[in-house]
């Protein structure tokens, strides 16, 4: 790789001085549009479903830094102007909620939308850092800290482990299909991880710590592991499960006796098939899959 400018790592926490307040403060949802809406390949960015948890974070984006650290040979820092002078890279992904980590997924199955993200991929940072033989995952930080449910934070903490966290799809994101991210969106940058849970891409970003254990903030330990289905072992909300919505014909819709079904189908690996069940489930029918959609 060619030489890139870097900023020497700043004192402990100085990334944090970013952060002007949270506004508003408190959890937030915005929800997705209903499925028959969600009929355009790529979802509007302003239709996009929103999550907070604790407020969205108001940054100072002059202010901005961005830590790279942890068990790496050569940490360092960059401003916002020097991470948009890396290359970057324009992904199209799903970008899906896993619903509510205190409760069972009931009312907010389809809290997704598809878009394209634009910015400078992880593995790009990680190969200037140079993670030691030490190194199992990368931490990430948000800029907002508070309160959510019983819980209380001085971050917002992901982790990733080390073998997604190199993967060319995960992007440092500064645009959302062609335009800068809102606050809610976590501007000035996110982290995105496409194929895995929105949960796990972090929004107001500051900081990436590369550790060799899971990390330990309430997002990664009490809250956002699942039990799995066979074994009953829980296991952090990473991967995203297949899953489908039909978008046409609208609930309540009338049909005739000849019906052309329409919706979406996506997870974490390819889709092959997709089948409808039709007269509560009596007959069975294969969709035809019209159009698949790889990273780009
Ligand atoms: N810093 C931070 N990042 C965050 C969150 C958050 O509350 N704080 N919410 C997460 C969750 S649960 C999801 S689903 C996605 C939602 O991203 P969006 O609001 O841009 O759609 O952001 C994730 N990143
Ligand atoms: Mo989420």
């Amino acid at each position: 790789m060619e030489a890139v400018e870097v900023l020497e790592l700043p004192e402990k926490d100085a990334e944090r001085n970013a952060f002007v307040n949270l506004d508003p403060a408190g959890f937030f949802i915005r929800p997705p549009p209903k499925p028959h809406e969600l009929d355009t390949f790529i979802t509007p960015e302003d239709q996009v479903f929103q999550t907070i948890h604790m407020g969205a974070a108001f940054v100072d984006h002059g202010q901005w830094l961005l830590v790279v650290d942890g068990l790496v040979e050569r940490p360092f820092a960059l401003s916002l102007p020097l991470l948009q002078q890396l290359p970057s890279r324009t992904i199209t992904a799903f970008h899906e909620c896993f619903g509510s980590p205190l409760k069972a997924a009931t009312t907010a199955l389809w809290r997704v939308g598809n878009v394209r993200w634009t910015g400078v991929p992880l593995h790009t940072l990680l190969q200037i850092a140079q993670p030691l033989p030490q190194a199992q995952f990368v931490w990430s930080e948000g800029l907002d800290r508070g309160d959510f449910s019983t819980l209380q934070t001085d971050r917002y903490q992901k982790d990733l482990p080390l073998a997604k966290a190199l993967g060319d799809e995960v992007l440092l994101a500064y645009e959302i299909n062609g335009k800068p991210l809102s606050k809610e969106q976590g501007a000035p940058v996110r982290l995105v991880v496409p194929g895995w849970f929105g949960t796990n891409a972090t929004k107001w970003v500051c900081r990436l710590s590369v550790q060799a254990g899971r990390a330990p903030g309430p997002f990664t330990t009490t809250l956002y592991n699942v039990p799995d289905p066979v074994s009953g072992v829980l296991r952090p909300v990473w991967q995203a499960e297949v899953n489908s919505m039909i978008v046409r014909p609208a609930p309540g819709a009338k049909v005739g006796t000849e019906v052309r079904v329409e919706g979406w189908a996506w997870g974490e690996r390819d889709v092959e098939r997709v089948e409808v069940t039709v007269n509560s489930g009596v007959e069975a029918h294969q969709i035809t899959l019209l159009s698949r959609c790889d990273a780009d």
